[in-house]
């Protein structure tokens, strides 16, 4: 009888400790996500055509940047990005110096002057 109480008490005791080792790989999991430098944003650039997408999308893909995915009808760029490497703040930045205007950062006139003329979304060229 005493083994078996013995028994029922080691079973306990180990079925307690590897349920809270668990709660802390759980958390340490969590944690983890919480504070990846991996990071996934969209935000406005103004563009036209096929050329603007492929212009946007090279000046967002600098160091650090592992995805960036223009969509001309709805005027987004997503971005996932190593925040170790790079900001997001960086990446307006370059679009910009390529022409293209941010919700953040505006493109500096003799570089949009220099965009094809079909590129022109500031003179009224619509989403073609
Ligand atoms: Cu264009």
């Amino acid at each position: 009888m005493k083994f078996i109480i013995r028994l029922f008490a080691l079973l306990a005791f180990f079925t307690m400790t590897q349920n809270s080792a668990f709660a802390q790989k759980a958390e340490k999991t969590e944690k983890a996500e919480k504070t990846s430098p991996i990071i996934t944003t969209e935000f406005e650039v103004t563009g036209v055509c096929k050329m603007c997408k492929k212009r946007i999308e090279n000046a967002a893909l600098v160091k650090g940047v592992k995805v960036a995915e223009w969509d001309k009808n709805t005027q987004m760029l997503k971005v996932i990005y190593d925040s170790r490497k790079t900001t997001v703040e960086m990446i307006h930045q370059y679009v910009a110096a390529y022409g293209h205007d941010t919700d953040k950062a505006k493109a500096p006139d003799g570089v949009y002057n220099k965009l094809p003329g079909c590129c022109k979304y500031r003179d009224g060229v619509k989403v073609h």
